[in-house]
């Protein structure tokens, strides 16, 4: 598959110290929107699949804070595949990206930082819809 980047990672801040390592977020500064919800998985079998789907506004930022997942992204043009282990480094997705995730680690704990309150209305669950309205937002 080719590798496109058609997202970013996003490294944060690091306070090593003896005692163990600090990594803090501010909305706005670190990850380019304001954080209006946080979520996690966790106890996820390791043969599980999760999204599937793409939001109409949502903004995001995906950590893997233990242990590591697979994150397959696809913007109706190009497709890039990504794989989070570093509980410092986060995975943007912007509005209207096709997102699949699999390959969960045992134990793995997924955080997620997002723009917007949960809003079904957001979703776009049918791929066919999705390439509908990636095409109608094109300029
Ligand atoms: C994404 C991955 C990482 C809520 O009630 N509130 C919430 O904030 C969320 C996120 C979900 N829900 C309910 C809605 C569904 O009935 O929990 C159920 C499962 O949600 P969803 O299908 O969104 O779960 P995932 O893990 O497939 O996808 C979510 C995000 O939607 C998605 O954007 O990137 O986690």
């Amino acid at each position: 598959m080719m590798k496109y980047n058609i997202n970013n990672l996003i490294d944060l801040p690091l306070i090593h110290d003896p005692r163990g390592d600090l990594t803090f977020i501010e909305g706005g500064k670190h990850v380019p929107f304001q954080i209006a919800r946080v979520y996690y998985l966790y106890n996820v079998p390791v043969d599980a699949e999760r999204g599937g789907h793409a939001h109409r506004a949502l903004e995001q930022v995906i950590f893997a804070l233990s242990g590591s997942f697979r994150v397959k992204l696809d913007d109706g043009t190009h497709k890039a595949e990504y794989w989070l282990r570093d509980p410092r480094r986060g995975l943007y997705l912007k509005n209207l990206v096709w997102r699949e995730m699999d390959s969960f680690s045992q134990g793995a704990v997924c955080m997620v930082l997002a723009s917007k309150p949960y809003d079904e209305q957001d979703y776009i669950r049918s791929y066919d819809q999705f390439i509908v309205e990636v095409q109608k937002a094109k300029p």
